[in-house]
């Protein structure tokens, strides 16, 4: 078992922790709560570096070692860091469980030392006709973001 944990922060009042661990290679699950969202849906994605420099900003793209287009974590064509949605109740609190069998803790695809990021936005999975549709999934700022390290 290969177990990692990523603790968010933004500029606002978002902030949260998100666990996820991987038996063998198998899918991974991926259990956070997030708090400080405006109730509603918000796009939630793996990016490509562990970056922090110049905050979420520097966490540059979706990871996406495949150069596939941006889309739902249930596509094919998707990115390996398109986690889709989370969904913040009135308080502006998501709590959220997911699997993923694209999202991998181990190999040379293994997303530890990259980015986890909450955007302000839902993320339209690639179908909202938009200009950023097929790239981010125009979900517009990022709130929070983290590096994902190695747990005990
Ligand atoms: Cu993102
Ligand atoms: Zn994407």
């Amino acid at each position: 078992m290969v177990k990692a944990v990523c603790v968010l922060k933004g500029d606002a009042a978002v902030t949260g922790v998100v666990h996820l661990e991987q038996e063998g290679d198998g899918p991974t699950k991926i259990k956070g709560e997030i708090t400080g969202l405006k109730p509603g849906q918000h796009g939630f994605h793996i990016h490509e570096f562990g970056d922090n420099t110049n905050g979420c900003i520097s966490a540059g793209a979706h990871f996406n070692p495949h150069k596939k287009e941006h889309g739902a974590p249930t596509d094919e064509e998707r990115h390996i860091g398109d986690l889709g949605n989370v969904q913040a109740d009135a308080s502006g609190k998501a709590t959220f469980e997911l699997a993923d069998s694209l999202v991998s803790l181990t190999g040379s695809l293994s997303v530890i030392g990259r980015s986890i990021v909450v955007h302000a936005d839902p993320d339209d999975l690639g179908k909202g006709g938009h200009e950023l549709s097929k790239t981010t999934g125009n979900a517009g700022a990022r709130s929070a973001c983290g590096v994902i390290g190695v747990s005990n």
